[in-house]
């Protein structure tokens, strides 16, 4: 493959949760509704006519949240949600998605982890391309309600980002302490300033 070739898809926004593991905070149900069926790729938005294309939390004693594992540290532009619609809109509102980063390799997911906000929705909504306020790499991307009574439907969610690299084969600045990242992608991967 040639060199160009590979800085090329390197440095494009691409999807990069689709199938990805996933988590949440506790389950609506307990045979269906599981957090996959937000990265499934059906983007269906109508719960109420179908028990298998959305997942949802049931009310717990901590605010509900969803979160993937992009199984790498990857610089990420925006992520676009896309509710359900037919009910319920209240119950997507006042939220923030965060980014985490990990401190270092092979710990459980979100410990010893630095978290950024990448921003916070106050209005209810059934659909939001939400850009970060700021340049923003990470390894986990949590949805998390600020409201501790309410549940979380979340029918598909899509995470855009260009993959920087792995935190275990000795790229130490990736983790959580580094703060440059205009340093880590322009000088390590020539990336943004190629296009
Ligand atoms: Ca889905």
């Amino acid at each position: 493959m040639p060199l160009n070739f590979i800085l090329y898809t390197q440095c494009r926004f691409t999807e990069v949760a689709r199938y990805k593991p996933t988590k949440q905070s506790s389950n609506s149900e307990p045979f269906y509704r599981f957090s996959s069926k937000a990265v499934d790729g059906d983007y269906s938005q109508q719960m109420t006519s179908s028990i298998e294309f959305c997942s949802e939390t049931s009310v717990g004693n901590e605010p509900s949240w969803w979160a993937v594992d992009l199984g790498a540290i990857y610089e990420i532009s925006n992520v676009v949600i896309y509710g359900r619609n037919d009910c319920c809109e209240e119950r997507l509102s006042n939220f923030i998605i965060e980014i985490i980063r990990p401190c270092r390799d092979n710990i459980d997911w979100f410990e010893d982890s630095r978290i950024d906000v990448c921003y916070h929705q106050q209005e209810p909504t059934t659909f939001l391309n939400a850009s970060c306020h700021n340049k923003m790499i990470g390894k986990f991307v949590r949805i998390r309600l600020s409201n501790l009574n309410d549940r979380l439907a979340l029918c598909e969610v899509e995470v855009h980002g260009i993959f920087i690299g792995f935190l275990q084969t000795a790229f130490t600045f990736l983790s959580c302490h580094h703060e440059d990242l205009d340093g880590i992608t322009e000088q390590q991967f020539k990336c943004l300033k190629k296009q």
